[in-house]
């Protein structure tokens, strides 16, 4: 393996059918709209991709799909994230027999882990396959902090390809991507993306790419270019929808979204609820204004 993570990585929504199975086709349109819009690669079954109101067989369904519309073109990495080690394993051989550039994970949950118990769930999950792993670091949301302090030693397993850092913490990104400037450093909240930039990300992987990748694709050519003031009136303008997204709920949200751009993903998984009329109505104008 030895192609590089970076640039705008999609956290791919899964799409439902109306009976609320898998929409392959769903998923091939969309995936080809990214490509065109200049993305890098795809994150599928993410935190966006509804990972855990998935089962293990539709977590695999989805990412046979996009593989196969993706056919080699963007980065593939799957998200192959549990509780138990041995369902992470079975996802990641899966993810790597049809052809995933790279594997990630959130560390395991809810019964509050260790950190010497995380990191043997990541190095069990390495040695389980012959692919790279990119830590998916979400203190909100996973409850354990992962850093430059405290996980040196998996930073520097050389089967670690990289960190997606869904954190404002952009000093730890800093830190890490200048103790390990082999590692990929990909930044996870959107609205912050030119910040993460500044401090040395590759690129990002996010929610909101779904439905205006051009935009984050835009501001990162703009940072490589030096020109970061217009960089972030672009930030700024995507920011505008950010914000309306994280009022009616961020996921719901993005499907919301592209549901308006003429492509039916269906809606969030239960005890996700859709948005009420009136969310939606704003979320167009919020869209409408963004051009
Ligand atoms: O994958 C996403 N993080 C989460 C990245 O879903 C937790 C982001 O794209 C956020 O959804 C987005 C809104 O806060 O930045």
């Amino acid at each position: 393996m030895a192609r590089r993570i970076g640039g705008i990585i999609p956290a791919l929504i899964a799409p439902y059918k109306g009976d609320g199975s898998i929409d392959a086709e769903a998923a091939g349109r969309l995936v080809e709209r990214l490509l065109g819009e200049g993305v890098s690669g795809f994150y599928v079954a993410g935190s966006t991709g509804e990972c855990f109101l998935l089962s293990p067989q539709e977590r695999k369904r989805l990412l046979e799909a996009v593989a196969e519309a993706n056919a080699g073109r963007g980065l593939l990495i799957a998200h192959v994230g549990a509780i138990a080690t041995d369902h992470a394993i079975e996802l990641a051989r899966h993810a790597c027999a049809h052809g995933a550039d790279a594997v990630s994970s959130i560390p395991p949950f809810y019964y509050k882990f260790s950190l010497p118990e995380i990191k043997a769930y990541y190095r069990d999950v390495m040695a389980a396959i012959d692919r790279p792993m990119l830590v998916y670091n979400f203190p909100a949301f996973s409850g354990v902090t992962l850093s430059r302090e405290n996980a040196a030693d998996l930073l520097e397993d050389p089967r670690l390809a990289g960190v997606k850092h869904t954190s404002s913490d952009f000093f730890q990104l800093e830190r890490i991507k200048r103790s390990y400037p082999r590692l990929a450093l990909l930044n996870g909240y959107d609205e912050m993306f030119l910040a993460g930039l500044a401090m040395g990300a590759d690129g990002a992987i996010g929610s909101t790419f779904n439905f205006m990748a051009s935009r984050f694709v835009r501001i990162h050519k703009l940072h490589g270019e030096g020109k970061s003031a217009e960089a972030l009136a672009v930030q700024n303008a995507v920011n505008e929808m950010i914000s309306v997204l994280i009022e009616v709920g961020v996921y719901p949200g993005v499907k919301a979204a592209l549901r308006l751009q003429g492509l039916d993903v269906g809606f969030c998984r239960r005890p996700f609820s859709p948005l009420t009329k009136e969310q939606e109505a704003k979320l167009g104008r919020a869209l409408e204004k963004l051009g």
